[in-house]
């Protein structure tokens, strides 16, 4: 027992500088600790930070009575938009209103008590090339334009940021393979749960498409299970999901907001329960999100992943040494009082 005691207290006088050493060695641990709760802080705060924008009442969304296409925020969207209110409409409304009148003034002025001889009229050259030339001559100045919007739809400048939307029943994945190759599950937010600011019913989801504000956003656009459509009227985007197929559509919206969509192919009991959502957002504030999703930039990828492994390391080193440092001195102060 005598010769058990001697040696603990010479143990712990052995052990006495070391212990000496360790808590000369603290004092750095302290100083490299506030670095950890820093840089701990950061990332802590980077995650739940990122403050997701609240709707614009009229922008990306139906408004309650409205029957006009909704406001448009790319240039396929004006163009297309051009196309719609202000060619085809007003060819539309003039040649309906126009054969109707002609019905009208048919049945009015030939009917059998007003005319009791008919005409015997088969031929008539002039009004024969009337109605076969105007016809055409509308159907180019309809062809032109629409086949231009098609051709610049199909094609698709150099990408930006590049998604690949999947399908499901009845939800929608999102991967960003320019952004570190993350995976977001995006489910119609249930009624219980959803604020105002997420936006309306049956709009608003649990996780956001966010993308950057004048870039040109590439979809991949496929499937899991069944067909369904991606599509966000404001950016007259649509695009068919198919299974086992990749799609390819882009945009690039020129305007800051949130904009929603729907799943548009009737794909089972759940289809009117599988709204979109895109978040445009400024590059920085893009960058941000990202990186709250546990992405990365491209380009930064291989530059911001050895500084940052860099610290990180140099924050684990002495993180470990101070408590190890602690445990060292800690019993051998103890044990010497203890001793004496
Ligand atoms: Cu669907």
């Amino acid at each position: 027992m005598k010769t058990f005691k001697t040696m603990i207290m010479g143990l712990a006088l052995a052990l006495a500088p070391a212990a000496a050493m360790a808590q000369d060695a603290a004092p750095a641990a302290p100083a490299a600790a506030p670095a950890a709760p820093v840089a701990g802080a950061e990332a802590a705060v980077a995650k739940p930070a990122f403050q997701h924008m609240a709707p614009t009442a009229d922008i990306g969304q139906p408004i309650p009575g409205g029957f006009k296409l909704q406001p448009q925020v790319t240039q396929i969207g004006h163009d297309a938009q051009w196309m719609h209110d202000s060619l085809l409409m007003p060819i539309m409304t003039i040649m309906s209103i126009f054969v109707l009148m002609l019905l009208i003034w048919v049945a009015i002025r030939y009917r059998a008590a007003a005319n009791p001889v008919p005409s015997k009229t088969s031929h008539n050259t002039l009004i024969e090339v009337v109605w076969t030339l105007a016809p055409v001559l509308i159907l180019l100045v309809i062809a032109v334009p629409s086949i231009r919007l098609l051709a610049h739809q199909y094609a698709q400048p150099k990408a930006d940021v590049t998604i690949k939307v999947i399908g499901n029943q009845w939800y929608w994945t999102y991967q960003y393979p320019d952004n570190g190759d993350f995976e977001l599950v995006s489910n119609l937010l249930p009624e219980d749960k959803r604020k105002p600011e997420d936006g309306p019913r049956l709009l608003a989801v649990d996780e956001r498409v966010v993308v950057p504000v004048n870039r040109v956003v590439k979809l991949i656009v496929t499937s899991n299970d069944v067909i369904h459509s991606f599509a966000v009227p404001a950016f007259w985007t649509k695009m068919d999901a198919v299974p086992g197929r990749l799609n390819e559509t882009w945009f690039k919206a020129e305007k800051e907001g949130l904009y929603f969509g729907q799943c548009s192919e009737l794909c089972g009991a759940r289809h009117g329960y599988m709204p979109i959502a895109v978040e445009v957002v400024s590059d920085a504030k893009y960058a941000e999100w990202v990186r709250s999703k546990g992405g990365k930039m491209p380009g930064e990828g291989e530059a911001a992943a050895a500084p940052a492994a860099a610290p990180a390391a140099a924050v684990a080193a002495p993180a470990e040494t101070a408590p190890a440092g602690d445990n060292v001195a800690e019993p051998a102060a103890t044990s010497q009082p203890a001793q004496n």
